[in-house]
C-alpha cells in the first residue's frame, strides 16, 4: 500500500512518480495528512509470523494489515460479571472525584460525558485475575512475545448526557513507550454500537510508528479529525477490539440512553518504559521502566501464563 507517509514528502518528484504523489496529495485533505512523532526516528513494523495459541493466521495478516482484530464472544456474562462490578466500583470513584472538580471537569475526563477509571487491579481483585486471564495471556504470546507485562488498564465509561467522540489517537501518542508496539485489549463490557460509541481504526497507519498528535481541548491528543482508510469496529458484550498502540482510533459520541461501558487493558513487552520530556524541544529526557510491582505486573514469561499475585 502507498501509504499516507508519501504524501508528507517536500521533495517534488518527477515522472510516474510525481503523478502518484499528485494523486494521493489530492484524495488526503490537509486534515488527514500525518507526520511522525520527533521521537519516533528508526521505527520499523515487525510481522507476525506464530506458531500462534489464539489467533487465526487470517487475524494475524489482518492486524499486521490493519492494526486491529475483533474477538467476538470471548467472555460470558457470568465471566464478566464480577468484572463490571469491580469497574463499576472504580469508575464510581472516579465520578465521585470529578463532581468535586470546576464543572465536573479533570483533564479530558468529564462527569456526563466520558470518565476513566483508572488502575481496577491496583484494587479490584477480579480485575486483576481477569488482567491474567489465558484468553489476553495467549493474545500477548501471539502478537507481543514471550515476556509480557500489563502496562495499563482503566475503565472507560461513555455517558449519555453529553455525547462526545475520543478524538484520533494513538496510545502512543499519549505516552510516548519504547519499543512503540505494545497492545491494547478494547474489552465491550456493553454491546458497542456506531450509536453508544463503538471504535473506529484507521487502517495501515500502525505500520509508520508514533505520529504526531496535537491537543485539542477538551477531546484529548488528536493525530487528524478524519481519514479516508477508516473502518468502525463495533463489539458485542464479551467481546474484545484488539489494536496496536500505533493504531490510530476513536470512539464516537454516545446517542443512546444508556452507558457504554469498556475496559481497557495494555500489554507491553517486558523491559519496556515510558519516555518522558518534550518532543518539540529534543530528545526524551527520563526513561520510566513499566514495572510498577503494583499494577504492572507479569502476565507471560518465557511463553508461559504465570499467576498473578492476590491482593495482600
Ligand atoms: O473507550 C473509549 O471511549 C476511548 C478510550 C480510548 O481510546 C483510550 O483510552 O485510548
Amino acid at each position: 500500500m502507498l501509504g499516507p507517509a508519501s504524501t508528507v514528502s517536500t521533495a517534488e518528484p518527477d515522472g510516474v512518480e510525481a503523478i502518484v504523489h499528485r494523486q494521493y496529495a489530492a484524495a488526503m485533505t490537509p486534515s488527514d495528512a500525518v507526520e511522525r512523532h520527533p521521537w519516533n526516528t528508526e521505527f520499523t513494523w515487525v510481522d507476525h509470523t506464530g506458531p500462534f495459541r489464539r489467533i487465526t493466521q487470517d487475524q494475524a495478516e489482518q492486524f499486521d494489515r490493519d492494526g486491529f482484530i475483533v474477538l467476538e464472544n470471548v467472555f460470558t456474562d457470568d465471566e464478566l460479571a464480577p468484572v463490571i462490578a469491580a469497574t463499576d466500583e472504580v469508575e464510581a470513584r472516579a465520578d465521585a472525584f470529578l463532581s468535586g472538580q470546576d464543572g465536573g471537569r479533570f483533564s479530558i475526563a468529564e462527569r456526563g460525558a466520558i470518565t476513566f477509571g483508572l488502575f481496577p487491579v491496583q484494587t479490584q481483585q477480579a480485575a486483576r485475575s481477569f488482567a491474567a486471564h489465558p484468553v489476553f495471556a495467549d493474545v500477548c504470546h501471539d502478537l507481543i512475545g514471550p515476556d509480557v507485562r500489563l502496562y495499563h488498564d482503566q475503565a472507560v465509561y461513555k455517558k449519555p448526557e453529553k455525547p462526545r467522540r475520543f478524538p484520533w489517537h494513538q496510545d502512543n501518542g499519549y505516552t510516548f513507550v519504547t519499543p512503540q508496539q505494545y497492545l491494547t485489549c478494547w474489552v465491550a463490557l456493553t454491546d458497542a454500537t456506531l450509536d453508544n460509541g463503538c471504535p473506529h481504526v484507521v487502517r495501515g497507519l500502525h505500520r509508520m510508528g508514533t505520529l504526531q498528535h496535537h491537543y485539542v481541548d477538551p477531546l484529548g491528543w488528536e493525530i487528524f479529525e478524519d481519514h479516508p482508510d477508516a473502518v468502525a469496529a463495533p463489539v458485542g458484550k464479551g467481546g474484545i477490539v484488539v489494536f496496536s498502540s500505533l493504531s490510530p482510533h476513536l470512539t464516537g459520541p454516545n446517542t443512546t440512553d444508556a452507558v457504554r461501558k469498556a475496559y481497557i487493558l495494555q500489554y507491553a513487552p517486558d523491559g519496556a518504559a515510558a519516555l518522558r520530556g518534550d518532543p518539540s524541544t529534543g530528545p526524551a529526557g527520563e526513561r520510566t521502566p513499566a514495572n510498577d510491582p503494583h499494577r504492572q505486573f507479569p502476565v507471560l514469561v518465557g511463553g508461559e501464563a504465570v499467576a498473578v499475585e492476590p491482593l495482600g
